[in-house]
């Protein structure tokens, strides 16, 4: 049905000349409501409700988001915890992966019927001296699914074709979706540790969604991964992932000094991923002497603090990482198409999203929870 298609065309009088422009092409058989979760203030209640079918605009595709992966920046959003605000009321949800059912009259690089993914950027303004540079996310314009635009928490959310995700014909979607927050993201940090095969990268986090995927593509980039995490079931499951060590922050008496033993020094780059401040500032302490501590999680409020006189006899090096542009993402799927890494991942309904919320606050989610939006 969904290769289906119909040309919806505008009869438009253009020099005394009939003229036809084609305004959106879409597939025959889109609702005109769905299924998604709202909210209408932050840290309010989590509505499970029909709402309307949004409409592209000229520049965008509308994807029936079969599954969405749900990051921790959700739950964010949804407290309000952080210094930007969000809109309201909000779709949550930048992890969605589904089919193209509709497109703009601009949109030229995707067909009804491809599949597409959601992202955390959804629109940058491509001018920009940031956006020149390709680092698209850091452009002050940039527009983000589920916080500034309603996101893959509903069955059919619209996405800036150019930003949109193209995900190879007859990919599993269920196991695509958290690649396409967490699997960028967690790729593009350890670009950003610029690392060399062989050395050690620390995951402080390694238990959750995006430390699951960073310590597979770690390892996939020949890295050896040291995993903190917390609880003997963490340490487990993060050692089936590729860990040579773990450590437990529950448990560990001294855990720089730990963590420096079990790598002869410390590790030569740190992703954290945690929503700890404390383990945060505790990387720039057991990090290697010329290693790099790279940022990811975002607690609320949050500081890091490095003891500057170590900080400078070592010479370490502290860098921000923020999801990643359009070539991190292709690069970022391709691990994941070859088979390199591999999504651990509960499929859940949208309608429980307020039970994941409330085990990710506790941290009892063990790798990334993904919603059916059928349900
Ligand atoms: O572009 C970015 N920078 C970006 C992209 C996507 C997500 C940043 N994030 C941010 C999220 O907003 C969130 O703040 O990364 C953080 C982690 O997201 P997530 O992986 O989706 O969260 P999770 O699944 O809840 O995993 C967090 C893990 O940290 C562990 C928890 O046990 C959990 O497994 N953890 C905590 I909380 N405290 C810890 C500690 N002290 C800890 N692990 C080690 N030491
Ligand atoms: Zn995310
Ligand atoms: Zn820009």
């Amino acid at each position: 049905m969904l290769s289906q298609t119909i040309s919806i065309a505008k009869q438009s009088a253009f020099k005394g000349k009939l003229a036809f422009r084609s305004l959106a092409t879409q597939a025959t058989s889109i609702p005109k409501t769905q299924k998604g979760v709202i909210f209408y203030e932050n840290g309010g209640e989590l509505h499970y409700k029909d709402i309307p079918v949004p409409t592209p605009k000229a520049n965008e595709i509308l994807i029936n988001v079969k599954y969405s992966g749900v990051c921790h920046t959700d739950l964010h959003a949804w407290k309000g915890d952080w210094p930007l605000a969000t809109k309201l009321p909000l779709v949550g949800g930048h992890e969605g992966a589904g089919i193209v059912v509709a497109k703009g009259e601009n949109v030229t690089n995707f067909e009804i019927g491809d599949y597409a993914g959601i992202k955390w950027l959804n629109g940058s303004c491509m001018g920009c001296e940031y956006c020149q540079q390709g680092a698209e996310p850091n452009c002050p314009k940039a527009d983000l699914s589920g916080y500034t635009h309603d996101g893959s928490f509903q069955q059919y959310a619209t996405a800036d074709a150019i930003q949109a995700a193209q995900i190879p014909k007859g990919t599993d979607l269920a196991n695509v979706a958290p690649i396409l927050c967490a699997g960028i993201t967690v790729y593009k940090a350890l670009k950003t540790a610029e690392l060399r095969p062989g050395q050690w990268v620390a995951i402080s986090g390694a238990g959750g969604g995006l430390g699951s995927l960073a310590v597979q593509y770690a390892k996939a980039m020949g890295l050896r991964v040291l995993g903190i995490d917390g609880g003997a079931d963490k340490g487990a499951f993060v050692k089936d992932l590729g860990c040579e060590v773990y450590i437990d922050y529950t448990k560990s008496k001294d855990l720089v000094k730990d963590i420096q033993d079990a790598t002869n020094g410390g590790p030569h780059g740190v992703i954290n991923v945690s929503v700890s401040p404390a383990a945060i500032s505790q990387s720039c302490q057991y990090v290697r002497t010329l290693g790099k501590v790279v940022l990811v999680g975002l607690p609320a409020h949050a500081v890091c603090e490095s003891p500057v006189f170590e900080h400078v006899i070592k010479s370490i090096q502290i860098r921000g990482s923020y999801v990643g542009n359009r070539e991190d993402t292709n690069e970022a799927l391709d691990f994941f198409t070859r088979g390199l890494v591999k999504s651990p991942i509960k499929v859940v309904g949208l309608s429980e999203l307020p039970e994941i919320y409330e085990k990710m606050e506790k941290g009892q989610i063990l790798g990334r929870y993904v919603v059916d939006t059928s349900y």
